[in-house]
């Protein structure tokens, strides 16, 4: 650089780079997020029938994909450079429905909007008569609903149907009882709806709905249209018998979420099955291959951990799910991480028994340090490194 620039006037360099007459334009009425992973097939047929449907609305489309192998973001990005009005937001290391979901919405300005599936299984039409009443001003969001009169789940096999229902039963203790489809994928609401909620929401799992109408302080004020929930254009189902899981959990964490953080309530639970399994492994050594005592419990303990490891894995933290050599690079440091929480249970646990407490007590503080232990280090350790 010539030495003199370093004296060149800051505003200068600004005179040369903008134009004196850059358009401006402002930015849309409605954003549609599509939360997206591996559906690249889809994305063209949605794109075509957001912009027939929408005609000289002003609008754009969110596509928050998580790094999906088949390239959907890249896809999205193709189309982003022929059209202002789609958008991409990738995501590295992450998973989940709901929170990408949440981070779209935050990723935009428009005061209406709304969610819906890329696999086309909504019905798209239903979009602008969602607008029209909103702009209405006497509801705060609109909720295609399947269960609504006219509404219809389609060509649901009776597993899916019997899942549906009993999630929809859960749901009640949340959501008010009029709103027939809580589990909905596909509604529109004001941003004022979003503000008031993203501080709150668990944004765990499939059922963004449900976590927005618990989070909102207030009853929301909402309508709900009836549609056909067709079939999946293209590409492949992510719903699995996890998402029931996924499901409680959010519930759990809208109910005491506040007290016990709802990963810890679930590891706690796959520990406690991890006892089990303890002593079921310890049976059979003892009893089935008459090993030593102290055999066993070493080949139960390690049988305990790498099931607690694999399960917290698929469940506790399905959205940083390790895979490949990630999963075991990750059970190493479970295990570590474990064996030293396994040490400081021992050491609390006789402290407390040498103060004079019972048995009972003595445990009951071990286990309860262990398990903190075990938590808080295997989130950073064993999964907190996944980001990386
Ligand atoms: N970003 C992101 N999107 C996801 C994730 N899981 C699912 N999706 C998207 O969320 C939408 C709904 O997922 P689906 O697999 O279609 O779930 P579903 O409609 O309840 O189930 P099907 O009827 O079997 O299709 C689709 O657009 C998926 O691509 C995820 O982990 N991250
Ligand atoms: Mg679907």
């Amino acid at each position: 650089m010539n030495p003199a620039e370093h004296h060149r006037p800051l505003e200068t360099y600004f005179d040369n780079a903008i134009p004196t007459q850059a358009p401006v334009r402002s930015g849309p009425e409605l954003s549609i997020i599509v939360p997206t992973f591996n559906e690249r097939e889809n994305i063209a047929e949605l794109i075509g029938r957001l912009v027939v449907c929408l005609g000289d609305r002003s609008w754009e489309v969110v596509f928050v994909d998580d790094d999906s192998p088949d390239g959907t973001a890249d896809l999205v990005r193709e189309h982003a450079v022929a059209d202002s009005r789609v958008r991409c937001v990738q995501r590295i290391g992450r998973r989940g429905l709901s929170s990408a979901c949440v981070e779209g919405m935050l990723a935009t300005t428009a005061p209406y909007l709304a969610v819906i599936d890329s696999d086309l299984q909504h019905d798209e039409r239903l979009l602008p008569q969602m607008l029209d009443i909103l702009r209405q001003g006497d509801s705060d969001i609109v909720v295609g609903s399947r269960y609504a009169p006219g509404g219809d789940i389609g060509d649901w096999d009776a597993r899916r149907a019997r899942m549906s229902r009993f999630a929809m039963r859960l749901s009640r203790v949340l959501v008010p009882a009029e709103l027939t489809d809580p589990m909905s994928g596909f509604f529109m609401m004001r941003r004022s709806v979003l503000d008031g909620s993203v501080h709150r929401l668990s944004a765990i799992g499939f059922k963004i709905l449900t976590d927005v109408f618990a989070s909102f302080p207030q009853p929301l004020r909402f309508k709900e249209l009836p549609y056909r929930f067709r079939v999946r254009r293209a590409g492949q189902s992510k719903l699995d018998s996890v998402t029931v899981w996924d499901y409680v959990m959010l519930l759990l964490d809208k109910m005491i979420g506040r007290w016990i953080p709802v990963r810890f309530l679930a590891f706690s639970i796959v520990g406690a099955m991890g006892v089990a399994v303890h002593f079921a492994v310890l049976t059979l050594c003892l009893q089935g291959l008459h090993s030593g005592f102290v055999a066993g419990q070493a080949v139960a303990t390690l049988c305990a951990m790498t099931f607690n490891y694999a399960v917290n894995n698929v469940l506790t933290y399905r959205d940083m799910r390790l895979r490949g050599l990630r999963w075991l690079r990750g059970w190493a440091s479970f295990v570590l991480a474990c064996s030293i929480g396994g040490i400081a249970n021992l050491g609390v646990a006789s402290t407390v028994y040498g103060l004079g407490h019972g048995w009972f007590p003595s445990a009951f503080a071990g286990i309860l340090v262990g398990a903190v232990w075990n938590y808080g280090v295997t989130m950073m350790l064993t999964w907190g490194r996944a980001r990386k």
